[in-house]
């Protein structure tokens, strides 16, 4: 019996049982996105075995377990692709942060993720999505689709493309930054949404910072910037009832400041100085991803209702008109 754990948009993620009763984790891989499954392993593997070798990593490391044949990962008769991972036992992944003390132990162990790695040479790990975060060419792709209106849906959401032009010149500017050099190339995780840190049951405190399928060379900007995506608003990213979403001021300080006791130390002022625009760019490539992928009708995440990525974006665009006004 196979049970479903976490919600993620792109991989399907049980907890399963070996022969011997023991837990274990059973991943199918979506290789639409993710196109190189040897890659992904091999990075795995790289990172995973760094991480081992720095005596101060204070986490349990999802090193991925060895398939029946041995190796990291198995392709199906159906063309499936599968992986195990160790089950870390009385743990929980916080889909939405509940409160200071959640937001606390899931910034510190992304800081302290971050820190491990800091050494570790980027070029060394495949790039497992080419271009996953730049929005330069996510937009050029925006409007291409936009211009092809492959679903018919464009004319529904003039408003949405409205707003979201306005965020271009942040764009443009996080951008310049990247490709002048001023923020250095860095091994960073790049999905680090609370879920992505799994909290132990009985002490509150963190276990593991799993899910490193994405992590590869990239800015800490957009590290921070996730955080401050999926942490702060009130409400989840798909939340219809925009009246409810704020900022929540405490989860962002709180945050912020536990990162940078993590981080401060060896952060360029650069990057220091544009870490909160580095949460808005994050939430304005997010919006983008989602509505063109509205746009492109629904090819990329899953979705549970016909409008749901157009709610998405919406919500992104939302969280930042809220931070424009609450900060
Ligand atoms: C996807 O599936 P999940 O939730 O781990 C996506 C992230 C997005 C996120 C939006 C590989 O992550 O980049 O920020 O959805 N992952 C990929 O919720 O595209
Ligand atoms: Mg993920």
């Amino acid at each position: 019996m196979n049970f479903k754990l976490g919600n993620g948009h792109i991989n399907d993620t049980y907890l399963a049982y070996d022969d011997g009763g023991q837990p274990y984790v059973l991943q199918r891989v979506n290789t639409t996105i993710f196109k190189d499954p040897a890659a992904l392993a091999s990075n795995l593997e790289k990172l995973c075995t760094y991480l081992r070798s720095v005596p101060s990593y204070p986490y349990q490391i999802p090193t991925p377990l060895p398939m029946p044949d041995g190796r990291f990962y198995n392709i199906d008769d159906e063309g499936q692709c599968w992986r195990r991972f160790p089950y870390f036992e009385n743990t929980y992944a916080p889909e939405r942060v509940k409160n200071v003390e959640e937001a606390v132990e899931a910034a510190r162990a992304y800081g302290v993720f971050l820190t491990a790695l800091r050494d570790f040479p980027a070029n060394e790990l495949t790039d497992t999505i080419p271009g996953f975060h730049d929005t330069m060419k996510r937009w050029e792709q925006y409007e291409t689709i936009v211009a092809a209106n492959p679903a018919g849906r464009c004319q529904g959401v003039q408003h949405e493309m409205n707003t979201l032009l306005g965020y271009k010149p942040l764009i443009n500017h996080i951008d310049t930054l990247k490709r002048s050099g001023a923020l250095p190339l860095r091994v960073t995780h790049n999905d680090t949404k609370a879920g992505n840190v799994l909290l132990d049951k009985t002490s509150g405190k963190a276990v593991a910072v799993i899910d490193l399928d994405t992590a590869m060379g990239g800015t800490v900007l957009s590290d921070f910037g996730d955080m401050v995506r999926t942490f702060v608003p009130s409400v989840y990213e798909d939340e219809k009832d925009l009246s409810k979403l704020y900022v929540r001021q405490d989860i962002l300080k709180a945050l912020t400041d536990t990162f940078l006791a993590e981080t401060g130390a060896w952060l360029t002022e650069t990057e220091r100085e544009n870490l909160m625009n580095g949460a808005r760019w994050i939430i304005a490539e997010q919006a983008l991803r989602f509505l063109s992928d509205y746009l492109n009708g629904d090819k990329y995440y899953k979705t549970a209702y016909p409008d749901h990525n157009l709610v998405r974006a919406r919500n992104q665009l939302a969280l930042l008109g809220a931070m424009e006004r609450e900060l």
